[in-house]
């Protein structure tokens, strides 16, 4: 069985949020195209409370951009963003989600960020995705979503790690891109740990 993942695709990181994405919203017409192909659609969503410790907002002397040290983790300064119950946490407001089965928050925990969405980032804590998938005897998984460079990744290699088979669609995904080759060296991290990239109209 396949299952589409979705990865956090919300108002905060498309064109006029908080953290945009360039085109972020683009991948909402491959998402709504793709959705009723697949039998198990799922969603993630960044779920941050407001003093959530990604946030530079939260710290004294630290800007957006800026890599820093939470935990024992390396961690990089967001804007204030997919705050819980926002507007910009919410899904874009076209993603047809009727038929997404279940949607698993993330990044609630404010000591710990959260990109994959099966693990935090220190791998503690599960999210309850992979579970869920083996539940539903998932095996192969098709991810796309926001952004390429993060979420998408971390969800993209998890899943490898996991033992599921994972592909990435490639145009249902747009990225940060905070150094210039950031997206492109996502693509082959990805690549190189097994997963296939695709374009979505290779789905027919
Ligand atoms: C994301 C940065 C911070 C993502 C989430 O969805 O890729 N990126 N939080
Ligand atoms: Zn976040």
């Amino acid at each position: 069985m396949n299952a589409l993942i979705l990865v956090d695709i919300q108002n905060d990181f498309c064109p006029g949020g908080a953290l945009p994405v360039a085109n972020g919203d683009a991948v909402v017409t491959v998402a709504n195209r793709l959705i009723p192909k697949f039998e198990l659609v799922v969603a993630t969503q960044d779920w941050h409370p407001a003093n959530h410790k990604s946030f530079a907002s939260q710290h004294e002397r630290i800007n957006v951009g800026d890599e820093f040290t939470l935990g024992e983790l390396s961690q990089i300064a967001w804007p204030d963003h997919c705050v819980q119950g926002s507007t910009g946490a919410e899904f874009h407001p076209d993603l047809n989600i009727n038929k997404v089965r279940r949607v698993f928050q993330k990044g609630a925990n404010p000591e710990i960020d959260s990109y994959s969405g099966f693990f935090d980032n220190g791998h503690k804590q599960a999210t309850g995705l992979s579970d869920y998938l083996k539940e539903q005897s998932v095996t192969e998984l098709f991810v796309m979503g926001l952004a390429t460079d993060y979420c998408v990744k971390f969800t993209a290699l998890d899943g490898v790690k996991l033992g599921f088979k994972v592909n990435l669609i490639d145009d249902g995904c747009r990225g940060v891109d905070l150094s210039a080759g950031d997206i492109a060296n996502a693509i082959e991290e990805m690549k190189a740990a097994g997963v296939k990239a695709f374009q979505s109209a290779d789905i027919a």
